[in-house]
């Protein structure tokens, strides 16, 4: 194993949600950004994470004269709280632009209108002080296939890619994959699809990718496995820790709640690679459920991270030499019950 990470922690103000779903309307109040980084801080996390309108609130309304007061009055509120900003995702799955998709959609005008909010997201990354962007392609992907070309969407994708690339020179980009939700088939589904993308871009080191563990899920995949697999090209720059109840919609529990092993499996992985020794945070793409009072509010994220870190002393106390004279012995019978016994504490 290598040498021990002190993991840093973070979460984003979408994650202090209100609510709604598809069938219904909010169940707590909406609760004002300030109130949400003092949370943040209450809890002892060490970062935010951001969309750009979270940033700058109505981006598309705002001039960069605008954007660039209220992004440097944001990173004020940030260091005088002492929380680092993780990283700024544009985002391109509200705005009336992109109904048939950002970078990928059949409209010129709506590609182009993607591309340069991208660009103002890079600016507010820089003005936030943080070097990383992270793409969710949401609605890159169809609802029916022959809507659109899936070559030319791919061509698209690696060509806005290159502009945000040529646009700042040390910025970083990590692909958030995810298989579907909003779409029924998205066009970078993996971490495989991601990692394979970057390699096309003009310069393939500075593309990587982030993990969620539900999107993984979704793909039918073990996100361990992904893990290991982002990890040994070293682009692992960001990780959304939450779990998932099999193949349904996007449920953002907290981390380990649907299925610990799982949980368990991906902190080893992590252990083994060392995330975090590039001040890479551990991020909680959690949401509460519907059900939740406001005075509960804050649970999920507290629990997701104490999860996680009881899961790190799990991984840290699992006798790995016996675990590899079970492996040698192809005993996986006993190798099987050694986890769930551990897991369960003896
Ligand atoms: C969507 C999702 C997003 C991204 C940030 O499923 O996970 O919250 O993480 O845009
Ligand atoms: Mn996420």
């Amino acid at each position: 194993m290598s040498k021990k990470s002190q993991y840093k922690f973070c979460f984003g103000p979408w994650n202090i949600s209100e609510g709604q779903d598809p069938y219904g309307p909010t169940t707590r109040p909406a609760q004002s950004f300030d109130w949400k980084l003092d949370q943040l801080k209450k809890l002892g996390f060490d970062a935010m994470m951001f969309h750009d309108d979270d940033a700058v609130p109505d981006i598309d309304g705002k001039s960069d004269a605008q954007l660039r007061s209220e992004s440097k009055a944001l990173k004020k509120r940030l260091d005088d709280a002492g929380i680092a900003a993780e990283m700024v995702a544009p985002r391109l799955w509200f705005s009336p632009n992109t109904i048939d998709g950002a970078y990928t959609s059949n409209d010129p005008k709506a590609r182009k209108y993607a591309i340069e909010r991208s660009l103002r997201c890079i600016d507010i990354a820089n003005y936030l002080d943080t070097d990383l962007i992270v793409l969710w392609l949401a609605r890159e992907g169809t609802y029916l296939r022959e809507s659109k070309n899936g070559r030319r969407s791919f061509e698209l994708l690696v060509e806005a890619i290159d502009k945000m690339l040529g646009y700042d020179k040390k910025v970083r980009l990590a692909i958030e994959p995810k298989p579907n939700e909003p779409m029924d088939h998205a066009y970078l589904p993996t971490i495989g699809h991601a990692l394979a993308i970057a390699q096309l871009c003009k310069d393939p080191k500075r593309v990587g990718c982030l993990i969620e563990s539900a999107h993984a899920i979704l793909a039918g995949l073990d996100p361990s496995d992904e893990i290991d697999f982002a990890m040994l090209f070293g682009k692992l720059w960001s990780l959304h820790l939450n779990d998932q109840n099999g193949l349904k919609f996007d449920q953002d529990k907290p981390f380990g709640s649907a299925n610990l092993r799982v949980a368990f499996n991906q902190v080893r992985a992590l252990e083994r690679n060392g995330y975090g020794e590039d001040g890479e945070f551990v991020c909680f793409d959690v949401h509460p459920f519907r059900t939740t009072k406001p005075e509960h509010w804050l649970a999920h994220l507290d629990n997701s991270r104490r999860t996680f870190i009881k899961l790190v002393e799990k991984a840290r106390s699992f006798d790995e030499k016996n675990a590899r004279e079970l492996v040698a012995d192809r005993n996986y019978a006993e190798l099987d019950q050694v986890v769930l016994e551990h897991l369960m504490g003896d």
